[in-house]
């Protein structure tokens, strides 16, 4: 049942029933997640940003092919390197970034951070700091919509070391019994924090994962943005049709350290630089133009507004005030007691 899907080919772009706005605007998503977090990276450099930030550039393909597949109202849980995910799914740069800033203007009034960002009227179910976490949470939105008939699916992003955790398991085995409306993909970007994620697997077919528990499992190459936008699609429709969960695993490679600041000893810059010739931005800006989708001034275009995006993201986070003192406890579940001795502690 588990399959590797091969690249989709220029011919093939026009079998996907996207149009040409849809395609351009793609590339458009792509380039915003790069700029946002190679933008953030600098901020965090500047310390403006407490706690720890993790890159997703290198990775932009698989976020925006992934949303594009769904509708405004299906769901998606994310993980600690989830900007992209949440601009994939329409979050307000300007607001992120403010929530990254811990501004009171941000997605969860600062008090979430880049770990943490949520969003429910997108579908947003959360970032999530704990590795695996958001499976769990996928698969519950997911229960949901089968016990209350609604229609509506939900697509868990996580990496590939979460795939070691026992969460996948349990939730996998449910969500098949049950046949519950859920995308599993796994974002198999080469590593989990500092280890090579080939000296952590007895074996690379992790789309066969998905196996043992009777639904689809498929590998795909996860710089391509019009093939993860085709393989989800199809698990979305069939997810949808009520016939089940699906495992994706897309390949990719993680251009940036595990956080920023990540001394990156632990591999070489060759290995880098030969992953950077696949970028996936790069690469699908010169599909569009082999394709004739679009030329050279709509993309200049397209990339001076993203730029202009971002500026003003980054103006309006740094000009946004911090919260307020007297709504440390608002919006949080610290219990009583907790908040009495951070209480003690302030004073
Ligand atoms: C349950 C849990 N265990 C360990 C950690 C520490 N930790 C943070 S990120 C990470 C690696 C995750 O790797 P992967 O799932 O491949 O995601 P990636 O960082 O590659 O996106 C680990 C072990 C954690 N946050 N949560």
């Amino acid at each position: 049942m588990s399959k590797s899907v091969n690249a989709v080919d220029g011919e093939a772009i026009s079998d996907l029933n996207l149009t040409t706005e849809q395609l351009v605007e793609f590339y458009e998503k792509m380039y915003t997640i790069q700029r946002f977090d190679t933008e953030t990276a600098k901020l965090y450099q500047q310390n403006l940003i407490q706690g720890a930030v993790h890159s997703y550039v290198g990775q932009e393909a698989v976020a925006v092919g992934a949303c594009s597949a769904l509708r405004q109202g299906d769901y998606i849980s994310s993980t600690h390197r989830g900007h992209g995910h949440c601009l994939a799914k329409g979050l307000d740069p300007k607001r992120m970034l403010a929530e990254i800033l811990g501004r009171r203007t941000g997605y969860c009034k600062g008090k979430g951070g880049s770990m943490h960002i949520a969003d429910l009227d997108r579908g947003i179910l959360g970032a999530n700091g704990i590795v695996g976490g958001g499976i769990g949470v996928a698969t519950g939105a997911a229960f949901t919509a089968r016990y209350k008939k609604l229609d509506f699916v939900s697509l868990c992003f996580f990496g590939d070391g979460a795939l070691h955790q026992g969460i996948f398991h349990e939730c996998a085995d449910m969500a098949s019994l049950w046949k519950l409306p859920v995308i599993y993909l796994s974002e198999y970007n080469c590593f989990a924090e500092f280890t090579h994620s080939v000296k952590t697997f007895p074996h690379l077919n992790l789309e066969k994962r998905a196996e043992p528990y009777g639904f689809p499992g498929y590998r795909i190459d996860g710089n391509d943005v019009l093939l993860v936008y085709k393989t989800v699609k199809q698990a979305v429709d069939r997810a949808r049709r009520g016939e089940g969960p699906a495992l994706i695993v897309a390949t990719c490679y993680r251009l940036e350290g595990h956080y920023i600041g990540d001394p990156l000893t632990y591999r070489t810059r060759e290995e880098t630089e030969e992953a950077r010739t696949k970028e996936p931005v790069s690469a699908y800006r010169r599909r569009l133009l082999k394709n004739e989708i679009a030329g050279e001034e709509i993309l200049w275009k397209i990339e001076a507004k993203v730029q202009k995006t971002i500026q003003e993201a980054i103006d309006f986070a740094l000009s946004s005030p911090e919260p307020e003192t007297d709504e440390l406890f608002t919006d949080v579940y610290a219990t009583p007691e907790i908040q009495t001795l951070l209480l003690k502690g302030k004073k």
